[in-house]
């Protein structure tokens, strides 16, 4: 069965760019929520032993009566904590070694990959989530609705960022270019660059 993870800082400790009130609601009710669902569909299978990784690439062998609610909300529970890991209290660091050459590479420089990730997730319409993942030595932005993600294709994420408006409304209403905007100064480059 499934648990909660513990947030890695205080809900408190990525203000003012993403508010406490947020960060307590969308770990301690959303996520939980996630969590308590995929569990209860699968308490009592084969299902329950297994890694939310290997579950999650497994979708299509489940039975019809649980893989909708196994793709919702286990999706959500595998995005949801690997987003609080690519988060960090502000500290003004940027990308360095092998991830910044792979972006240099991938997009021609840090700004342009901040440009063009921020269009995709402005433009992802509805609820999703937007991605970075590795191919080769190439980086790949890529985004998904509800709570689908690249584990499902068997691609472990490098970064990703939940555009839900669970996510950013409280502070942001709908403006979801500026919580864009803000989230650059809490991503945890050090956790990103050593998923690449
Ligand atoms: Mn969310």
């Amino acid at each position: 069965m499934f648990q909660l993870p513990d947030l890695p800082y205080a809900y408190d400790a990525l203000e003012p760019y993403i508010d406490a009130r947020t960060m307590e609601l969308h770990h301690g009710k959303h996520h939980q929520t996630y969590v308590d669902k995929l569990n209860a569909a699968i308490d009592g299978t084969e299902y329950e032993r297994m890694s939310i990784e290997d579950l999650l690439q497994q979708l299509d062998k489940l039975p019809d009566t649980i893989k909708t609610v196994v793709r919702n909300n286990g999706g959500g529970h595998y995005n949801h904590s690997f987003f609080w890991e690519c988060m960090a209290p502000a500290t003004k660091r940027q990308p360095t070694g092998t991830l910044l050459e792979l972006i240099n590479v991938s997009f021609g420089s840090l700004d342009n990959f901040k440009e063009q990730f921020a269009a995709v997730a402005v433009g992802r319409f509805g609820s999703g989530w937007v991605w970075l993942t590795r191919t080769g030595d190439t980086l790949v932005i890529s985004s998904s609705p509800n709570q689908d993600s690249p584990i499902m294709d068997g691609i472990a994420p490098v970064l990703g960022l939940d555009v839900w408006e669970h996510a950013y409304y409280l502070k942001y209403q709908n403006k979801r270019p500026d919580y864009i905007d803000a989230w650059w100064n809490v991503v945890n480059w050090e956790f990103v660059a050593r998923q690449v």
